[in-house]
This record gives C-alpha cells, structure tokens and sequence, in this order.
C-alpha cells in the first residue's frame, strides 16, 4: 500500500486542484490531503471564501482523497509524514524545491501546476475581493 501526501488550502475548489489530487492518488493508493486551516491560512496570508469545514467536505467528496486531517503550521509535515506512513510527498512545481527537506523521510514529488487557473484568478475575475 503506497501512501501520498499532500497539502494546501484548496478554497473555491477548481479543476487545477483536481488535477493535482488525481496525479498524487494516481502515484498510490492511498491519498491523505493536509487542508489548510483558517488560523493557518491567516499565517499565509490567505483569505479563504469557504471556512475550513466546507473545504473539508468538497475534499471529502473527491474520489482520490481517501482522509483529510488539518494543517495547522508549517512544521508538521514530517510528523506527518512519519504518522501516516508516508512514501511520496507530493505538491505542485510552485513550491519547488521548497519542501526537498522532506527527502529524509521520503519521496518528495513536485507536480506541474494546471494554468490559467487559481483562486485568485476566480476571484478577480468574479471581482470578490482578495
Ligand atoms: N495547484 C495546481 N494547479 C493550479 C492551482 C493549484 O496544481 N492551477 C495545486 C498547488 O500547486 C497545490 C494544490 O493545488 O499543490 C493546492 O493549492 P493551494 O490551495 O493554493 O495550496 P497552497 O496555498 O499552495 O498550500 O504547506 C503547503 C501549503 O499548505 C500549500
């Protein structure tokens, strides 16, 4: 049973978010999506549409996650990783390199992000303030 990780703040879920969970659960099988909590994305500077329960419950939703648990600080990955058992962590090519610490523990993966497509374009577009 090959284990994946994953995570982010998947707000206004889109199809670039898809994308993204259909390759990680693709790599195994079984997917585990670290979701963004509200403090947490205060601290990233995120303004999320949807509160983390209703981000959690579109995730839940999607055929590739098979669990979510929150993610609450920047540092839990490797507990995590050691946790869950983790073989390949995966996220997209926008945090490359950023998170090949995570080497020692195991596979890091950076997948190619979808384009023309983001939270920030969905809202600009809509005009919903950042
Ligand atoms: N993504 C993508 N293509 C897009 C938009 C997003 O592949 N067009 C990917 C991102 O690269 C990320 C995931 O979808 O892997 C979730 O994106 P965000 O919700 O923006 O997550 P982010 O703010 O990057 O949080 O500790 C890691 C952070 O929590 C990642």
């Amino acid at each position: 049973m090959k284990r994946i990780i994953t995570y982010g703040t998947f707000d206004l879920l889109h199809y670039g978010h898809i994308n993204l969970l259909k390759r990680a659960k693709n790599m195994g099988d079984y997917l585990i999506v670290g979701l963004s909590t509200d403090e947490f994305n205060q601290r990233k500077g995120k303004a999320c549409y949807f509160e983390y329960e209703k981000r959690k419950q579109l995730l839940e939703s999607i055929r590739y996650v098979d669990f979510v648990i929150p993610e609450t600080s920047w540092e839990q990955k490797q507990v995590d990783i050691e946790k869950y058992n983790i073989d390949i962590f995966v996220i997209g090519d926008d945090w490359e390199g950023k998170f090949d610490y995570l080497n020692k523990y195991c596979k890091v993966k950076y997948l190619s992000r979808t384009p023309k497509i983001s939270t920030t374009k969905i809202k600009t577009d809509l005009k919903i303030p950042k």
